[in-house]
C-alpha cells in the first residue's frame, strides 16, 4: 500500500496534467482527492491548496479560490504563489483593502515581485476611486434627504394628505390611510414623474386623468398647484381625442370627480378649482404620489350608470 503522501503527490501530478490541459474541473477533483489523503507534508498540502485555488480562479469561483489561498498560506506562510493568488482573488471580489494587505504581506517576502507590485498599485487606485465615489454618493444622499424633508414639509404645511401605498394590494389599506410619509411615492414609475417644488416654492404634481367610459387616461407630468383643472382640460381637449368618436369630450362638457376610496364615495370638483384647492379637500387623499381625477361627459348615460348605487357628493 502506498503512503498518504505518495498518493497525494500522485493526485497533485494528475491535477497538474488536467490544469495544463485547462480542464479545471477535473484538476479540482484531483487536487481535492490529494488533500483527502491527509498527507503530513504541509508543503505538499500548501501546493495542493494553491493549485486548486488557481483552478477555481480560472473557473471564476473567487470565493473558493480565496479560501484555498488562505489555507495554503496557513500551511506555508511564505508561499508567494498562494499570496499572489489571494491578492488576485480579493481584486476580483472588489475588496481592495484586503488585496493591498495581501500584496504587502507578499512584498515583505519579495519586495520586487512584479505581480504584487502591479496589483498593489492597481488596488490602491481602485480603492481611492471607490472612496471618492462613496463620498460623492453620501453628499448626494444627504442632499436628496434634505430635499425630501423640504418637500414633505411643504405638503404638510398645505394640509395635503398622503396615503402610504400598501405593498400587498388588498391588505392593510386601512392601516395605510392617512399615514404621512413620502414612501407612498413611486419614484420609479414608468414616467418617473414625481411631485416637486419649483424655484418659486410651488408644488408641481403628476396628475392622472381617468376616463372610465373609454378606459382611457391622460397623464400630466407637472400640474402646477395653482393652475386650474379647466386650464389643463382646455389644452388636453383642444383637439378631440381619437377615441371620442361621438365628439362629446368638450372641455366645458366635462364633469370631474375624485374618489374617496376608504368610504367608496365620489366627490365632484369644479373645473375652476385649482389643484391645490382640490388636494386640500378634507376627503382627498393622494395615493402613490399621484393625484387622480375621473372625468365624465355631463349627464351622460354612462356616468348615470357608473354612479348608480354610489354615494356622490355633487357641487
Ligand atoms: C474586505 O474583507 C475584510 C475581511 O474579510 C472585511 O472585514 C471587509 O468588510 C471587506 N471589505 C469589503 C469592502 O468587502
Ligand atoms: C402615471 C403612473 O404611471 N402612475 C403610476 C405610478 O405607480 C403607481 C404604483 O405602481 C401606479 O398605481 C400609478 O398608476
Amino acid at each position: 500500500a502506498l503512503f498518504p503522501t505518495e498518493l497525494a503527490r500522485m493526485y497533485k501530478n494528475e491535477g497538474n496534467e488536467y490544469f495544463k490541459e485547462k480542464d479545471y474541473r477535473r484538476a479540482i477533483v484531483a487536487y481535492t482527492e490529494g488533500l483527502r489523503k491527509k498527507s503530513e507534508d504541509p508543503e505538499l498540502n500548501a501546493v495542493l491548496h494553491t493549485n486548486r485555488g488557481a483552478a477555481e480562479f480560472h473557473l471564476g469561483n473567487y470565493r473558493s479560490a480565496l479560501n484555498d489561498a488562505i489555507q495554503a498560506k496557513k500551511l506555508k506562510p511564505t508561499h508567494l504563489k498562494a499570496i499572489i493568488r489571494g491578492a488576485l482573488c480579493h481584486m476580483e471580489l472588489k475588496n481592495f483593502s484586503e488585496a493591498i494587505a495581501w500584496c504587502e504581506e507578499g512584498l515583505r517576502i519579495d519586495s520586487k515581485e512584479k505581480k504584487l507590485v502591479e496589483t498593489r498599485a492597481k488596488a490602491d487606485k481602485l480603492k481611492r476611486a471607490e472612496e471618492r465615489d462613496a463620498r460623492r454618493a453620501k453628499v448626494l444622499e444627504r442632499k436628496e434627504q434634505r430635499q425630501k424633508e423640504v418637500l414633505l414639509a411643504a405638503i404638510k404645511e398645505r394640509n395635503i394628505k398622503l396615503v402610504l401605498e400598501p405593498s400587498n394590494e388588498e391588505e392593510e389599506v386601512a392601516d395605510g390611510l392617512a399615514e404621512i410619509s413620502l414612501d407612498g411615492f413611486h419614484p420609479d414609475n414608468a414616467t418617473g414623474a414625481k411631485v416637486h417644488l419649483d424655484a418659486e416654492g410651488n408644488l408641481n404634481w403628476p396628475v392622472l386623468f381617468l376616463y372610465p367610459e373609454h378606459e382611457q387616461t391622460d397623464f400630466i407630468e407637472a400640474f402646477h398647484e395653482n393652475s386650474r383643472f379647466i386650464d389643463h382640460l382646455m389644452v388636453m381637449f383642444a383637439e378631440l381625442p381619437p377615441w371620442d368618436l361621438e365628439r362629446k369630450y368638450l372641455p366645458r362638457n366635462l364633469e370631474l370627480y375624485f374618489e374617496d376610496e376608504e368610504r367608496a364615495e365620489m366627490y365632484e370638483l369644479s373645473p375652476e378649482q385649482t389643484l391645490l384647492q382640490v388636494l386640500q379637500h378634507k376627503r382627498y387623499f393622494v395615493k402613490a404620489g399621484t393625484p387622480t381625477v375621473l372625468a365624465f361627459v355631463r349627464s351622460s348615460p354612462f356616468s348615470k350608470k357608473y354612479f348608480s348605487g354610489k354615494k356622490v357628493h355633487r357641487l
